[in-house]
């Protein structure tokens, strides 16, 4: 049996970055680790990244602190590997190992202070995304680290809540799907991994009703193919969402508390009107925002409509252009349905689900006859402690006004 030798773990290769400063130490002399466990963190200008541990084992030295710049093959630590089965302990390769790098997103500068929480820059990062009070969750991780299934169960209850705080449920169905029959396992995407926690949060902790109406569009349809073909040349398309961001604007003006948020015991009406809307992209569902949109004219929302979703689905979109909404709108129509219940976007109160218009018969008292008419399906979804079932149906017939008559946005 030949004695245990001991790994080396150097820094991999990091591109072209020299001198990088090591930001967090995960682990200490002693700690056992796990391959591919991180070990510590390093913090280019553009991106934080974990060196994974490069095998199971205990590690023995330290050769490196927090702070101190490091290159490629700068020696970090040494590990002891875990005994194998036949009593071999050395892997075949032992002597100096670098582990292939682990990129974590960029870590923005928050002046997070570094308090007890033990979490590493790619987990601080999500839980800002996802705006998690990282304090209020309980790290299942080696000493208390927190782990991304950590943050997507959410904070810890309260301490000594009882029947009616928490949720108290039983735990999610655990079922061998592979003794069942053949499956794929597919990893869920970046941003399908931070949406999925948001919106539960957000059906779980709003009370939704969605209002269902339908506004006569005929008259808009027209008007927009008429606008395109005057535009045709400038090369912007003016689509039915653009006449629904003005129009919804219009109508937020006349109800601001569809334009709010609750904070405590306030309502905050916002003066200014962000609308976002839901953009179906392959990496999974995004929201960005037209920023302003009471400002600008429906050229403008067209256009910037056009450049986000372009960006939305080259996954592009800057982190600036998802924040600030003050109301969402979520667009089906280009793809069919009648009505459907979309999730209120928190902290806004308020969403519009929108989906295909198709011609009606409707019925015409001047003309005493059913006329053929272009109508557009309208479900708003919305938080009913700031909403009421009455306000809900007064916004929406006021939107299907507009929306039949975009003039009236101009009163
Ligand atoms: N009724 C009938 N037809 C409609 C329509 C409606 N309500 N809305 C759009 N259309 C038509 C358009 O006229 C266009 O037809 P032409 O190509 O013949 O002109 C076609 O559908 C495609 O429209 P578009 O995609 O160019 O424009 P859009 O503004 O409707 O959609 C966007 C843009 C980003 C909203 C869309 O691409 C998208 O991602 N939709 C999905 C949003 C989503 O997933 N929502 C659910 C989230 S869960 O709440």
């Amino acid at each position: 049996m030949s004695p245990t030798k001991v790994i080396a773990v150097e820094v991999p290769d990091i591109g072209d970055f020299e001198s990088v400063p090591i930001i967090e130490i995960l682990v200490a002399p002693g700690d056992t680790v796990a391959v591919d466990d991180p070990l510590l963190t390093l913090e280019s200008d553009k991106a934080a990244m974990d060196v994974p541990a490069p095998a199971a084992g205990t590690v023995k030295e330290l050769r490196v602190k927090v702070g101190e710049k490091v290159s490629q093959g700068t020696a970090l630590l040494t590990l002891l590997p875990a005994e194998s089965g036949d009593g071999e302990g050395a892997p075949a390769n032992d002597g100096p190992q670098t582990p292939a790098l682990q990129e974590s997103p960029a870590r923005s500068a928050t002046g997070e202070s570094p308090g007890p929480v033990y979490a590493s820059p790619s987990i601080r990062r999500l839980a800002r995304e996802q705006d998690i009070d990282l304090s209020s969750v309980t790290g299942s991780g080696r000493k208390g680290r927190i782990t991304a299934d950590d943050l997507n169960r959410g904070p810890a209850p309260p301490q000594g809540a009882g029947p009616g705080l928490g949720l108290d449920l039983p735990p999610w169905p655990s079922v061998d799907f592979e003794a069942l029959g053949p499956v794929e396992r597919v990893p869920r995407s970046r941003i399908e991994k931070i949406s999925a926690p948001n919106l539960a949060r957000n059906w779980v902790m709003i009370p939704h009703v969605t209002h269902n109406d339908e506004a006569d569009v005929t008259d808009l349809e027209a008007w927009r193919k008429q606008l395109n073909q005057e535009h045709a040349a400038d090369g912007i398309k003016l689509t039915m969402l653009a006449f629904l961001i003005a129009a919804c604007v219009a109508t937020l003006k006349e109800h601001p508390n569809f334009n709010s948020s609750l904070d405590g015991d306030e309502l905050v009406l916002k003066r200014y009107w962000n609308v976002g809307f839901a953009a179906d992209t392959a990496g999974g569902l995004v929201v960005p925002v037209i920023k302003n949109a009471d400002r600008k004219g429906l050229l403008q929302i067209a256009s910037e409509l056009g450049e986000l979703s372009g960006k939305a689905r080259a996954g592009k979109l800057a982190h600036d252009e998802i924040k600030g909404g003050t109301f969402t709108i979520s667009s089906l129509g280009g793809i069919g349905g009648t009505s459907f219940t979309p999730i209120v976007n928190a902290p806004e109160v308020a969403i519009l689900g929108v989906t295909r218009a198709a011609i009606k018969p409707v019925w015409s008292p001047e003309e005493s006859s059913f006329q053929p008419r272009l109508i557009l399906p309208l479900s708003l979804s919305y938080d009913h402690r700031v909403i009421d079932g009455a306000a809900a149906a007064r916004f929406v017939a006021h939107l299907a006004r507009v929306l039949c008559d975009l003039r009236r946005a101009l009163l």
